[in-house]
């Protein structure tokens, strides 16, 4: 397995046809709090997650589901979108409010890499809580190109997608043994990550809360579930997978 990182969907390159030496699966990252937010949603029974990377587009598609079981979740600059019954917090999706649901989400970065990456024949997101669940998907389905997207601020690096690119690559490469064969790192984003990964694998919560994005969430209120929630190592086993283009189910 081939692994490659890119920090932001702005620095995605043009998705080639695998037959062309295009990714054969691609895992969306985006740590506080998109897709740790996904995959708590499905695991709590929500039906699926519809993901936008615009409002109105949102809108539109929602607008054509039946409300009572439809919920639309939306997030601009770490805040609820005012009239939406979510915002993006992983702690609001509980099983009484998501069970049999599809939720219409719309985040700042997180939605947008998910558009990146969209053809891709695989796809799939992980967070520090399912980063095991997802690289033992990719080992067992023998991917070959793996782009791992984070999503950044607005086309900047951070520091906590990174860490979950290097958590994920870390679990792949304990998984991927005989008869496996092995993982290769395509790129130098993707070596920076994993030494990430072995700095702060033992506390995954101070890196959280020392990146700027933790810092803009602590500056908005208290967040410390939010917080806890997005660092809790390995406590899910749900990949979320896109299932048709936007939907994401559990798998
Ligand atoms: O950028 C995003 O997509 C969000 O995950 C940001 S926030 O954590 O909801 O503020």
């Amino acid at each position: 397995m081939h692994l490659s990182y890119f920090h932001t969907s702005e620095a995605v390159p043009p998705v080639r046809p695998v037959a062309e030496g295009g990714p054969d699966a691609a895992v969306v990252i985006d740590v506080l709090r998109a897709t740790t937010t996904i995959a708590w949603a499905l695991e709590n029974g929500a039906e699926a997650i519809q993901a936008f990377a615009d409002l109105e587009a949102l809108e539109t598609a929602a607008g054509s589901w039946p409300p009572e079981r439809r919920l639309r979740a939306g997030e601009r600059g770490g805040q609820r979108v005012e009239g939406y019954d979510l915002g993006n917090s992983p702690l609001a999706v509980t099983p009484e409010l998501v069970g049999g649901k599809r939720i219409f989400m719309s985040t700042t970065n997180g939605t947008r890499s998910l558009a990146a990456v969209r053809q891709v024949p695989l796809l799939f997101t992980a967070c520090l809580p399912n980063r095991t669940a997802v690289a033992s998907r990719l080992v067992d389905l023998d991917c070959e190109r793996v782009w791992i997207v984070g999503s950044g601020w607005e086309g900047a690096y951070s520091l906590e997608d990174s860490l979950a690119a290097g958590a994920v690559a870390s679990a792949a490469t304990e998984l991927a043994v005989a008869p496996h064969r092995g993982v290769t790192f395509a790129n130098d984003e993707m070596l920076a990550a994993l030494a990430l990964w072995s700095q702060w694998h033992r506390e995954p919560e101070t890196c959280l809360r020392a990146a700027s994005h933790g810092q803009r969430l602590m500056g908005l209120g208290n967040h410390d579930a939010d917080f806890a929630c997005c660092s809790a190592v390995d406590c899910l086993n749900i990949v979320p997978q896109q299932r048709e283009p936007g939907v994401l189910r559990a798998s």
